[in-house]
């Protein structure tokens, strides 16, 4: 007789590239589900359940195929890199290393073969007595251009107290490289279209300055007397409103966060409208906040609003390291020297 609490199930979810694409589900005591589909490792669906039924507080689509048809990463698993590098030119160890290129002469989330690309080898697996999802990927630099082979595992562990527990573990199997992982994922914790009602708290007193591509010059901007200033719990409808005058209309932004936030909560997503939060505990110093302002009514079948993308339907909030950290001395350490394991944890926890 099993005792575990959290129920695990898996099941498959359609055809990709002629790949069966597997999706995998846990259960916890309160009837939360989290689950994720082998494509990109990709979170699925983190549900509550509802006076009326069940919501899903991340946005997904019910075909694998969506998930390339445009260009926003809906809640897949991305590396190895998280975020820009100036023209796929990677600085490391004193030499450069160039990678493939995704957003004209830049690389983008892992560039063109990315982990989100990749069907991951998925599996429950029994920890300390309850099951967890297990995603295995060996990333060829024959595949992506990055130096080294890196051997992969993220893991879903699903807690009784709602927290969605995310890990990333790689190992460089036979040359230095790097390794700053994130998910993209998208919330909406409300029952509207879009996030504009919702309340977003980053413990960040500072973001990064850009260059006209989106790339870090370098430079730390202050966030007081900004729209970027969300060190008090503050309106995110209001925020995109004063972002109004920027050519994204919204955030598309990248938040470092405090060094006393580091391993604690960084941010926290509410729906005052239905009382729903998620907090997001992480190991480094980023966060990228994307407000969706760009999504569009095609290419975008979100199962969330029928078949169409609305601008500001979700906000994606990408834990991990500052981007393009080894070409800035104080963006932190991103690199897993040769035979070498790095972990790294983004926790989310929803109360509802
Ligand atoms: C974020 C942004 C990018 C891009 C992607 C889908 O990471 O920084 O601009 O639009 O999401």
């Amino acid at each position: 007789m099993s005792t575990n609490s959290i129920k695990a199930s898996s099941t498959f979810f359609d055809r990709f590239n002629n790949q069966d694409i597997v999706k995998f589900s846990l259960t916890n005591q309160n009837n939360v589900t989290v689950s994720a589909i082998s494509l990109g490792a990709t979170l699925y669906e983190f549900s509550i359940p509802t006076n009326t039924g069940r919501t899903n507080l991340v946005l997904n689509y019910p075909n694998s195929g969506d998930y390339l048809a445009n260009p926003f990463y809906v809640s897949m698993g991305i590396g190895r890199t998280g975020g820009r590098i100036k023209d796929g030119q990677l600085p490391l160890n004193g030499q450069t290393y160039q990678l493939q290129t995704n957003e004209g002469t830049t690389t983008l989330h892992g560039g063109p073969n990315g982990f989100n690309t990749q069907v991951w080898d998925g599996e429950i697996v029994e920890e300390d007595g309850e099951p967890t999802i297990q995603f295995h990927h060996t990333q060829l630099s024959s595949e992506d251009g990055f130096p080294g082979d890196i051997d992969v595992t993220i893991i879903y562990r699903l807690t009784n107290d709602n927290t969605l527990k995310l890990t990333f573990e790689a190992t460089a199997l036979n040359e230095d490289t790097v390794f700053n992982p994130t998910y993209h994922t998208y919330f909406n914790l409300g029952d509207n279209d879009t996030i504009l009602k919702h309340n977003l708290q980053v413990n960040a007193e500072q973001h990064l300055e850009f260059d006209d591509k989106k790339l870090p010059t370098g430079n730390f901007l202050s966030v007081e007397n900004t729209p970027f200033d969300f060190r008090q719990t503050t309106s995110l409808g209001n925020a995109i409103q004063n972002m109004q005058n920027t050519p994204e209309k919204g955030f598309d932004d990248i938040f470092k966060i405090n060094d006393d936030a580091i391993n604690n909560t960084i941010a926290t997503l509410q729906d005052p409208e239905t009382n729903r939060s998620v907090s997001i505990t992480s190991d480094r110093n980023g966060l990228v906040v994307f407000t969706a302002n760009s999504f569009t009514k095609e290419d975008m079948n979100f199962s969330r609003t029928n078949g169409i993308g609305i601008p500001y339907e979700g906000v994606a909030l990408e834990a991990q390291n500052l981007p393009d950290a080894t070409r800035f001395d104080n963006f932190g350490d991103i690199i897993i020297k040769a035979g070498e394991t790095k972990v790294h944890e983004i926790d989310y926890h929803v109360e509802f």
